[in-house]
């Protein structure tokens, strides 16, 4: 009997995971061939609301699913996780400033990397969703001492998956068409999708998009709006969409990316392009298959994207001045 693959998910009961727990159930991040465990974390005042939710993932009768635990304490939620989803947290309210919700949701993070480093896998992978994710990352790595840094990512995938979905509505082609979509720095409106490195069935997007005052203006624009206008536009922010990016974000990490391509992931930065060392930071990155990334070197970067970079790099930085004091 394989032993289960123990996964750890942080905001249980919220919207997005209402999207994503289903899905991990079914094996749609480590295959229908492999067992989970689904170990569901909340804040007391959700959790009969998550019991309501584990009531229906009984229901759906999921043959992968071997072990379902509901907590309110992270060390009983971590214990022995191989992955952690932490997607738990306040979302920001009418008013509040990014700051504000850096200060409201940090401390959470100091918490949770202690809980992981005290009781999760020797194997633990950890992407965070809930926003200001990059920061987020960065605290959890920083109180989690014990767990090697590039085990703690940040969800950028999103950005990747709608980048990907605006080049292809314009070049008019079918969005697997689409390789090489790299997002640089933060999961902000700071962040900057890198259209000069991608490809249109193998050709570079400036070749097959003329239009190229499109791409610098509306195009990065559209990405980094794209949250606010799916809230203004339903009422709510993006969740099945999120639980999607999330999936795909764990599955990629642990499948060998094809050759002549790449993906989106925050990261822990390694100096690379002049990102200051161990920032989180998105990055183009490429995965071996074993649940080890390398970021992609060597890429020409201009002066339109050293800009921008330049801009989300900043603005990291800031936002890693606010929680100096979480980072321990
Ligand atoms: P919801 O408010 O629906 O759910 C959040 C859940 O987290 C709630 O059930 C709450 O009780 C729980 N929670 C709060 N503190 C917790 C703690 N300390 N431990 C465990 N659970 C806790 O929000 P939802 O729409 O699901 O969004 C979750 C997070 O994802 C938000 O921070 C949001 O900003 C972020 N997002 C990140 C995206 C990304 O691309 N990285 C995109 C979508 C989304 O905006």
């Amino acid at each position: 009997m394989t032993s289960p693959v123990r996964i750890a998910v942080t905001g249980a009961a919220g919207s997005i995971d209402y999207s994503l727990l289903f899905r991990i159930a079914a094996g749609e991040v480590f295959g229908k061939d492999t067992p989970v465990a689904l170990q569901l974390i909340e804040i007391p005042q959700a959790m009969s609301a998550l019991e309501g939710v584990a009531m229906e993932i009984d229901d759906c009768a999921f043959p992968l699913l071997e072990e379902m635990v509901l907590t309110d304490d992270p060390k009983v939620g971590f214990d022995g996780a191989n992955v952690a989803f932490l997607v738990g947290g306040m979302p920001r309210k009418a008013g509040m400033q990014r700051a504000d919700l850096i200060r409201a949701n940090g401390p959470i993070f100091v918490g949770t990397g202690e809980a992981l480093n005290e009781v999760a896998a020797d194997d633990i992978r950890v992407v965070v969703v809930a926003n200001p994710c990059n920061t987020n990352a960065l605290i959890t790595m920083a109180n989690a001492p014990d767990i090697p840094n590039e085990r703690f990512t940040a969800m950028t995938r999103l950005d990747e998956n709608r980048a990907k979905s605006q080049l292809a509505t314009k070049a008019g082609v079918p969005v697997k068409s689409i390789t090489n979509l790299g997002i640089w720095g933060n999961h902000s409106n700071t962040m900057y999708p890198d259209f000069f490195n991608a490809k249109i069935d193998g050709k570079p997007v400036t070749d097959v998009i003329d239009d190229h005052s499109w791409l610098k203006e509306e195009f990065i624009s559209t990405v980094q709006g794209r949250g606010s206008a799916i809230i203004e536009a339903r009422g709510a922010s993006s969740a099945a969409s999120a639980a999607n990016a999330a999936i795909d974000h764990v599955r990629d990490w642990f499948t060998e990316t094809p050759e002549n391509d790449w993906h989106a992931m925050a990261v822990p930065s390694n100096g690379a392009y002049g990102i200051e060392e161990g920032l989180i930071f998105s990055f183009p990155v490429r995965c071996d298959g074993k649940g080890n990334y390398e970021i992609v070197e060597g890429l020409e970067i201009n002066d339109f994207a050293r800009e921008k970079i330049e801009t989300t790099k900043s603005q990291l930085l800031e936002e890693r001045s606010v929680v100096e004091e979480l980072l321990g």
